[in-house]
């Protein structure tokens, strides 16, 4: 599955705008055959967006269950012989798409796409109706889990075990385009580069389908473009090599593209390429052979109104603030972000740690699971979860693989990876990651319950990556504590001879609270507890990381210690600086470290 992209040979809609909606809270519209006429009633919902704050009802806000979207769309004459496809990029968590009355495409998984052919269904000159069924329920089967229950009253309510709200919805475009019948259908691109020489080389493997009969595959071709569009290597056939002998390679400072143009027959397809190489070596992380070193956060796609739904605007700003403070990273936690996000990024020279949304495997955590409960088992998370848990892992390889930015993938948050059946569900899905990309170091985030004395994973893994939350889950409000102990627990990480980044640190700060001397909930305590981490990671040299927790402020499960919310933003939601995002900057941009 390609990005979908304009060239000489394709042509796109995106579906975006508002759409006829319905709520189906008794399940209706498959035995009413919903998607065969116009979705009666007035209600209309824009995507992309989550519905949830867009809603005045608070059963609708909370409602577990499927919501119907549908709108027609005319199809261009221009487009008749061509191969046309109907693609969703996020149904959170469930989608079920029809063209007119035929079912096309299911999938489950809320933040990757899926497509179906639906050429035989359009008629020229009569709009085409599409449906797309959308379901939110999180159970023992799905990633991220959950469970749901029948409250009195009727109505059912979602619980689950990760701490950010269950927005559902389209979240980004839905897309209608057009390729040549032939055409190409994937591509794989890795990179190397020698930094001692300079030289570099773009390695591809394009997948085709070829409708014609002996429209052999000799007739795939690729051309490497730089910036100014000079060509600078040439190959045919699906697969080859493209040797760059000067080659300027991607690094967040200079975040050079090439463009990578393959032609199959009629059909024409180009993306950008950076020339990069990422690996680590003892307790270091090496960008283009030098070390690197991650400032930045753990994000959220999330903002007022819209929720998870996809913004530029949002982003642009997002990027802004990260360029402003001097991040050069940030984990998309949790979750896969959107396409956009990515290419973006990749303009940007931001370095990202792609995430699956394994997140809440960890059902005895904290406020949000049973003490005492075990995860990694049969009817809880078992095989199912492992079959699901696998597809988000290949899902998000497949999708963004071909993404300089990316410089490793996780490929869960926070698991209980001290339970001994934690092994043997990850041994096979470490194995599958690296065998879809050995290109690329392999982390998950670890657990406060998991410390090097009582993990059994982390060996699989390449980095080490910990989420901690010392001086606020413990040592609340003793920061001298706090310092200590953290820094006796990286200590102990450090053991493994594996670089570290701390993928989560900080503390809940309400905006315009303030206390002398410092307490928890105000700015001043989060400013105190940032330096205080800040210090200890400048004391470890295995310690090549440090993202806070979070970018902003964003919307969690209704919960009494969550006002509004978790407040462990650096920003508020609306995205203005609290006072620690003036620490991070003065610390992050006179390059300290
Ligand atoms: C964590 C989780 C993150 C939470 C954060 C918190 O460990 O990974 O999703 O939001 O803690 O603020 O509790």
């Amino acid at each position: 599955m390609l990005t979908p992209r304009e060239s000489s040979s394709r042509e796109y809609l995106r579906l975006d705008g508002l759409w006829r909606f319905r709520f189906d809270p008794a399940g209706q519209g498959g035995t009413d055959r919903w998607w065969a006429a116009p979705l009666p009633g007035r209600r209309e919902m824009p995507v992309p967006a989550s519905y949830n704050d867009l809603v005045t009802d608070p059963a609708e806000r909370e409602f577990v269950g499927d919501v119907w979207y549908q709108r027609d769309v005319w199809v261009p004459g221009s487009w008749a012989g061509r191969r046309i496809v109907l693609r969703c990029d996020a149904a959170t968590h469930h989608g079920t798409l029809w063209a007119g009355d035929t079912q096309v495409a299911e999938h489950a998984g809320g933040y990757t796409p899926f497509e179906a052919d639906v050429t035989a269904l359009v008629t020229f000159g009569e709009p085409l109706r599409v449906t797309v069924k959308v379901g939110n329920e999180l159970t023992m089967a799905t990633i991220p889990p959950g469970t749901i229950s029948s409250r009195p009253g009727g109505h059912r309510a979602q619980r689950y075990f990760h701490d950010f709200f269950n927005y559902a919805g389209l979240h980004r475009s839905v897309w209608l385009y057009a390729t040549p019948a032939s055409y190409l259908d994937g591509v794989t691109v890795r990179t190397d580069f020698d930094p001692a020489t300079g030289a570099g080389l773009v390695r591809y493997q394009a997948e085709v389908v070829d409708d014609h009969a002996g429209y052999g595959t000799a007739l795939t071709s690729a051309v490497l473009r730089d910036r100014a569009g000079t060509v600078v290597a040439r190959a045919t056939g699906p697969a080859g090599e493209l040797p760059v002998p000067d080659s300027r390679p991607w690094q967040p400072a200079d975040p050079y593209l090439y463009r990578l143009e393959l032609a199959h027959g009629e059909d024409e397809y180009a993306l950008p390429v950076g020339i990069r190489t990422v690996r680590v070596a003892a307790d270091q992380l090496l960008l283009n052979g030098q070390p690197v070193r991650l400032r930045g956060f753990g994000m959220h796609e999330d903002g007022v109104l819209r929720g998870k739904g996809h913004d530029d605007a949002r982003m642009v700003r997002d990027f802004a603030l990260l360029n402003w403070i001097g991040a050069n990273s940030f984990r998309t936690s949790h979750y896969p972000y959107a396409e956009e996000v990515l290419d973006y990024a990749d303009r940007q020279g931001l370095l990202v740690i792609g995430e699956t949304p394994a997140v809440g495997l960890h059902l005895s955590l904290g406020h949000m699971g049973d003490p005492g409960a075990r995860t990694f088992a049969p009817n809880r998370i078992g095989a199912e979860a492992a079959a699901a848990h696998q597809r988000a892992i290949s899902e998000l390889i497949a999708r963004d693989r071909n993404h300089p930015c990316v410089i490793a993938w996780s490929i869960a948050n926070e698991p209980d990876s001290a339970e001994a059946a934690s092994r043997d569900y990850f041994k096979p899905l470490v194995a599958s990651a690296r065998e879809l990309d050995p290109t690329r170091p392999l982390c998950f985030a670890n657990v406060a319950t998991a410390p090097p004395e009582a993990d059994v994973v982390t060996d699989l893994f390449d980095l080490i990556c910990v989420n901690r939350y010392f001086g606020w889950y413990v040592d609340t409000g003793d920061l001298a504590a706090a310092e200590r102990n953290l820094e006796d627990e990286l200590r102990a990480w450090a053991r493994y001879g594996k670089p570290i980044v701390v993928t989560e640190f900080g503390a809940d700060a309400l905006a315009g609270l303030h206390a002398l001397p410092a307490t928890i909930w105000s700015e001043d305590y989060q400013v105190a507890l940032i330096a205080a981490s800040l210090r200890v990671f400048r004391r470890i040299p295995e310690v090549i990381g440090e993202h806070v927790w979070n970018f902003a402020d964003f919307a969690t499960a209704q919960a009494v210690h969550r006002p509004g919310g978790n407040h462990k933003g650096v920003f508020t939601r609306d995205r203005q600086p609290k006072a620690a995002a003036w620490l991070l900057r003065e610390l992050w941009r006179t390059g300290d470290r």
